[in-house]
């Protein structure tokens, strides 16, 4: 071929690439009730198309999604598309009662959005109260046609995704832990694939079991989607590399751990060149507050092909459950390539600085049984969660995205969240502890205006009111850069010097450490009414969370179209 026909096949191809990289796709999605076996007991469970996980949606960059979703289940539900920026389809965001009312028993409501300047693994879930327990799949996002992975191309891609299983019905479970004011029972087993593995009561056919072959290299997708415990992750005798997090790659980093909260996701390069054997990959919780947790490990098994021993699967030492450093470091660890730094904003138009904790609230007020007034926990009050001291409740009449695009504010919500806690404390002392005056919160619905393209940097702070924890912080709509992360009070002036400008990791769930604080900055140039809150669902249930509600520009790129005419009210 002379150096011309190869031109025109290039340009030729280029074109043809480019002409079938968008498409639209469609996928319908049924939510029913099914009985499942686990643990020797069925339970019957909500789930999607009959299955748990629910199906793994795959798209391509750059294409156009319908899904249709048919709730024929008894349950309120509402699928949110996690780590999906949403750009002028805030309507199809899924957080219930934020963007959209529930679908109730009977109806259904089609989100449609385009998959626009991301990749990678992100995962969808039900966003109305426990029922993301059974109502979760992964969600694939491939690179556009001629795009490649900046890694070597795997052999196999999978997607691993952690659960969270009860031996009970969820409902009744929620419930409980509403009206009691105590929170959920413990759950009963980590799940690796929906799948407990066998160091639980009743393994067989249980256990998810993958087949790997020698020399094979596997990218694995982990997505935590349990609802209340960070979960340290580990292959026996295998180290991994990190190669992305939260739909967006990494600098490679190899570990023999990794730590994932809830909401987030890992892809690790796993290469099979380890003895022929078979060997666990498990799961055990990371805790890092006093609060009582499921303390048992979910397996799964790696299979190499032509192995012919009959022992167990080696077995992986988890670190301690308790084991902070080890958290820490991976946490703080990742970093970006430096070439994709490439908007991170480096002037602050907006400062926020949010302390994150728990507290007691009222009994009859907020969540749950409106007529109950005596709850089980301290002084007859219910445990709450709060952000700069106001704990979040959902709003029941309108969205919140419905309210603010429509103007109609008045018993749905106040813009007025504070931009720095109302009262200045030392928030880490451990004297603080039960310190009266800030144990108990209000329950309000508070939220924070953010002025179009402005850049954003907001503090995490973690209190030791009532313990401290990590808390792993969420923020719908956009991905953000994390800056520093520490240990104690943050310092406006000492800890400014510890920011990483230059290759920071960039995510969509922040682990913030217990006792700790995490700075994290993006340019909010997507309108909207974004929910911010902790992705333990106990802790938003409780009220740890806020809505950053980012005003409209000045282009019809920047403006939201009309809401879709089957969007669900209230
Ligand atoms: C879910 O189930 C419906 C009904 O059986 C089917 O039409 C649809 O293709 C399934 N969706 C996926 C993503 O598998
Ligand atoms: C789950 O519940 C069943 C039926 O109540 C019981 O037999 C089984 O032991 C329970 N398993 C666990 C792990 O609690
Ligand atoms: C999504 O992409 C399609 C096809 O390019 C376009 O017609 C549509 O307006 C886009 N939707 C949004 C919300 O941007
Ligand atoms: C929660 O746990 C308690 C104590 O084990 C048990 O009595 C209760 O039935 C459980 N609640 C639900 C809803 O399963
Ligand atoms: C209030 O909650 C407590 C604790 O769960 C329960 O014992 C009591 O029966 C409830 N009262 C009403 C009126 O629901
Ligand atoms: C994993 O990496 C560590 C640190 O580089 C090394 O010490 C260890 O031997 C490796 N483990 C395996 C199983 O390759
Ligand atoms: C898990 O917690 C239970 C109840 O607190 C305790 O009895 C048990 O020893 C713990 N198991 C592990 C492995 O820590
Ligand atoms: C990695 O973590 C260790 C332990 O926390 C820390 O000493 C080191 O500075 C970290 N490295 C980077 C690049 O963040
Ligand atoms: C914590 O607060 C107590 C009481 O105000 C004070 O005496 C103590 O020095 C503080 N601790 C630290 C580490 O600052
Ligand atoms: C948003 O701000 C950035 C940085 O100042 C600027 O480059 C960009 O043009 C702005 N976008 C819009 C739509 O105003
Ligand atoms: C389900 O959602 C509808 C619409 O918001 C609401 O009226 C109803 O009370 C909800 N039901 C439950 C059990 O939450
Ligand atoms: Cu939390």
């Amino acid at each position: 071929m002379s150096r011309s026909m190869l031109l025109v096949a290039c340009v030729f191809s280029l074109a043809l690439a480019s002409v079938v990289s968008s498409s639209a796709v469609e996928h319908t999605l049924i939510v029913k009730n099914r009985f499942l076996r686990r643990l020797c007991s069925e339970q019957e469970v909500t789930v999607v198309n009959g299955s748990m996980p629910g199906p793994v949606i795959r798209v391509r960059e750059g294409d156009s999604l319908t899904v249709h979703v048919v709730n024929q289940s008894p349950v309120n539900i509402s699928l949110h598309w996690h780590g999906l920026f949403q750009r002028r389809s805030g309507w199809a965001d899924g957080a219930a009662y934020v963007t959209q009312c529930p679908i109730v028993p009977g109806s259904s409501y089609t989100y449609k959005f385009n998959i626009t300047d991301q990749r990678g693994t992100l995962w969808w879930h039900s966003h109305k109260s426990m029922s993301r327990a059974t109502v979760y799949g992964a969600f694939i996002i491939h690179p556009r046609h001629g795009k490649n992975y900046p890694f070597p191309k795997p052999d196999k891609e999978v997607p691993i995704v952690f659960g969270e299983w009860w031996n009970a019905s969820i409902a009744a479970v929620d419930i409980q832990g509403l009206t009691t004011g105590l929170g959920p029972n413990l759950s009963n087993a980590f799940t690796i694939n929906g799948k407990p593995g066998d160091l639980y009561p009743c393994p067989e056919k249980d256990t998810f079991k993958l087949k790997v072959k020698p020399d094979n290299v596997y990218l694995l997708r982990l997505i935590n989607a349990a609802l209340n415990n960070q979960l340290f992750f580990k292959i026996a005798n295998h180290n991994l590399t990190v190669v992305a997090i939260d739909a967006i790659y990494t600098e490679p980093y190899s570990t023999e751990v990794v730590v994932s909260a809830p909401g987030q996701t890992v892809d690790v390069l796993f290469i099979a060149n380890k003895a022929p054997k078979s060997y666990y990959m498990a799961i055990q919780p990371y805790s890092s507050s006093v609060a009582p947790f499921d303390n048992t490990t979910g397996t799964a098994i790696i299979e190499y092909e032509g192995s012919t021993s009959s022992l167990k699967p080696e077995m992986p030492i988890l670190p301690p459950f308790n084991d902070t450093p080890t958290a820490h470091k991976f946490y703080s660890n990742l970093t970006s390539p430096l070439h994709q730094v490439t908007d991170l904003p480096l002037q602050v138009d907006e400062r926020l600085f949010i302390t994150i904790g728990m507290s007691m609230s009222p009994c009859g007020i907020g969540i749950g049984s409106k007529t109950n007034t005596t709850c089980l926990g301290p002084n007859g009050m219910r445990f709450s969660a709060n952000m700069n001291g106001l704990s979040f409740q959902m709003p029941t009449k309108m969205s919140i995205l419905q309210a603010a695009w429509s103007g109609a504010h008045k018993g749905v919500f106040t813009a007025d969240f504070p931009s720095h806690p109302l009262v200045t404390f030392d928030y880490t002392n451990i004297s603080n502890v039960f310190n009266k005056a800030f144990m108990v919160t209000q329950k309000s619905t508070s939220v924070k205006k953010i002025p179009f393209n402005s850049s954003v940097e907001i503090v995490f702070q973690n209190t030791a009111i009532m313990g401290m924890e990590n808390h792993p912080i969420h923020l719908h709509g956009y991905d953000f850069y994390v800056l520093a992360m520490g240990f104690g009070n943050f310092n406006h002036i000492q800890d400014v010097n510890k920011f990483n400008l230059f290759n920071p990791q960039k995510r969509n769930t922040i682990s913030v450490p217990a006792g700790g604080w995490a700075v994290i900055r993006f340019r909010a140039d997507n309108p909207g009414t974004w929910v911010m809150h902790c992705h333990l669902e106990t802790h938003l249930s409780w009220g740890l969370g806020t809505v950053l509600v980012v005003e409209e520009g000045p282009t019809p790129f920047y403006k939201l179209p009309p809401p879709p005419s089957d969007y669900p009210q209230c």
